[in-house]
């Protein structure tokens, strides 16, 4: 990339962080939304009415993200996956989850410098996302490493399972809650096992964080609940009627977001799975991860 876009680059960086840090504050000021009045009058899903959900075709884009996919799958963004502006993703980002105007900007953005496009012109397929260490890394919690499973669209079922049924905590209504402590538990045991079962396993620590942030996401924006989950991770759909969890009147904010993502990385303990993690490399000549 040129030297005059890494200047336009930091000035696009510099004014969110500060912005975000104006929209922090202005949260803890604000009201928050009232529930049931959360997703934008106007946007699909307001009132809980979310536009159709179609599994996606055999010739449909999809990625290892299923934020991204639901959008396709619900028609929010085109349901094909394909040619979509990193523009539009930005704006039904941030109204179907309530994300800051910030953080639903910061992410297109940082996706269009990775694929070398221009936020404002162009577009992308779902699956162009899945550059291995450009976002997807190893060690997910909804996907198999891409050494064992190049098409990061496929779930992993096997660990999706096992994420809902790690949840530990309960709402007030007593229904199945996933907690911070269950994520960090779970990215510790899948750090562990990839790093001992796949020789060609890579975690640098900002993908370590990356892990963390896409994890706090199913905190914040699903508020852990695991009935919902359960559609959004195995599905790729949200429940009719739901809404984002996040109620601030300026949506999840940057600061926000990265703070829950570091206090679930400082809880992450991969040492308490080493012995896990070589009976997975023993065993891995007879079956597969
Ligand atoms: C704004 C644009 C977004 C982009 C470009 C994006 C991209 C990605 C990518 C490339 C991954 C794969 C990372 C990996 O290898 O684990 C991912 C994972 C994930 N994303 Fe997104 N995402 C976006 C928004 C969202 C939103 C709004 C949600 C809301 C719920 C979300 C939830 C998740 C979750 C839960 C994961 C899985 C993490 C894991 O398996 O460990 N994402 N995202
Ligand atoms: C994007 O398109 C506009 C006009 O549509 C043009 O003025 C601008 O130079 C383009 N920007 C890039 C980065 O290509
Ligand atoms: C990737 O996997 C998805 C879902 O498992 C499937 O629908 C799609 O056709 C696959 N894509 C390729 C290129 O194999
Ligand atoms: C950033 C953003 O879109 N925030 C929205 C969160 O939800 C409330 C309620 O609809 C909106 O007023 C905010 O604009
Ligand atoms: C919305 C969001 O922040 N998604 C993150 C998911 O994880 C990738 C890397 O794994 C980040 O680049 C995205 O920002």
């Amino acid at each position: 990339m040129g030297f005059t876009a890494n200047v336009s680059n930091f000035f696009y960086d510099a004014k969110i962080m500060s912005w975000d840090v104006i929209l922090t504050i202005l949260n803890l000021v604000g009201k928050k939304r009232r529930i049931g009045d959360v997703t934008p009058e106007g946007h699909p899903g307001y009132g809980g009415h979310w536009p159709e959900f179609k599994p996606p075709q055999e010739t449909d884009s999809r990625c290892s993200c299923p934020g991204l996919n639901a959008l396709a799958n619900h028609g929010i963004i085109s349901r094909s996956g394909r040619g979509i502006s990193f523009v539009d993703l930005d704006r039904h980002v941030r109204a179907t989850y309530n994300i800051s105007s910030t953080l639903s900007s910061f992410v297109p953005h940082y996706a269009a410098r990775m694929l070398k496009k221009s936020f404002n012109n162009d577009t992308f397929d779902l699956e162009e996302l899945d550059v291995h260490n450009g976002i997807e890394h190893d060690a997910s919690l909804l996907r198999l490493d891409a050494a064992f499973q190049p098409n990061q669209s496929t779930k992993h079922v096997p660990y999706i399972e096992e994420l809902l049924s790690s949840a530990s905590g309960k709402d007030k209504d007593g229904n199945d809650v996933i907690t911070v402590k269950d994520l960090s538990k779970l990215l510790g045991k899948r750090r562990a096992v990839s790093r001992a079962v796949n020789k060609e396993f890579t975690l640098k620590p900002f993908h370590k964080l990356f892990g963390c942030a896409n994890a706090s996401l199913l905190l914040s924006t699903m508020g852990g609940r695991v009935n919902d989950l359960h559609d959004f991770l195995l599905h790729e759909q949200l429940p009719e009627g739901w809404e984002s969890r996040v109620r601030q009147s300026h949506g999840l904010t940057l600061v926000n977001f990265n703070k829950l993502a570091l206090t679930i990385e400082f809880g992450v303990r991969e040492k308490d799975w080493a012995q896990v993690a070589q009976e997975a490399a023993e065993h891995q000549g007879t079956s597969p991860v």
